[in-house]
């Protein structure tokens, strides 16, 4: 099942099903090295989504701005290197749709409570915009606001699901998305979560 989203994005339903498991081993063994925290935006709110990184760069928000740092604020600590079993899934989605030897250096882990949502944006932050961006959804399902290159565009609505992989590349890259209010439920695997691990290339 793809469900093609324009010029270089798709999601890709179940495509990580069968590492499922294994992902979210390696998730709880992270978050021992980096835990889940709240960050703060630049405007001073604590964002409802918890998240931690891997990889040689990680994504960091507070009250100077977004930017992506060598280390932990939280520990002054290298954050912990990318998982093989995630690096070997984000290469196998991006070559699906024909971005090869695709090699992320910042791995961001969100983490979704129901109530949780994330609000319509871009991303940005990274200095290479040609890579793609490969997105794993476990867990409890999400609604997933896709808009377009304008804040003001129209979104569609699109189901993530546990397992589903997207792949968001070429003019597709700087489409404004987010995330609506996670509603409660419980799945096998997660409970009462739903993660999101994005890969990047940030330069
Ligand atoms: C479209 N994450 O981490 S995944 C993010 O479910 C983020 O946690 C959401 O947006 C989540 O920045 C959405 C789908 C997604 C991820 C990255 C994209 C869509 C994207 C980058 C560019 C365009
Ligand atoms: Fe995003």
């Amino acid at each position: 099942r793809r469900v093609d989203l324009g010029p270089g994005a798709a999601i890709l339903g179940g495509f990580a099903l069968d590492q499922a498991d294994a992902l979210l081993e390696q998730i709880e063994r992270l978050s021992l090295l980096a835990p889940f925290r709240h960050m703060q935006t630049p405007g001073g709110r604590r964002m409802s989504v918890a998240m931690l990184n891997a990889g040689s760069l990680g994504w960091v928000s507070d009250l100077s701005g977004y930017r992506y740092e060598r280390t932990d604020p939280q520990t002054g600590w290298n954050w912990p290197p990318i998982p093989p079993v995630f690096l070997e899934l984000a290469s196998q989605a991006a070559q699906t749709l024909g971005f090869e030897a695709f090699v992320p250096d910042a791995c961001l882990i969100n983490r979704y409570a129901p109530g949780t949502r994330l609000s319509l944006h871009q991303d940005r932050d990274e200095q290479d915009h040609h890579a793609p961006i490969i997105s794993v959804s476990l867990g409890l399902p999400a609604t997933f606001l896709w808009g377009g290159l304008e804040r003001r565009d129209r979104t569609t609505r699109y189901r993530l699901t546990h397992g589903d992989v997207a792949v968001w590349g070429g003019p597709s890259r700087l489409m404004f998305h987010g995330i609506s209010e996670l509603k409660d439920g419980v799945h096998p695997l997660t409970g009462a979560l739903r993660y999101n691990l994005t890969f990047r290339k940030t330069r």
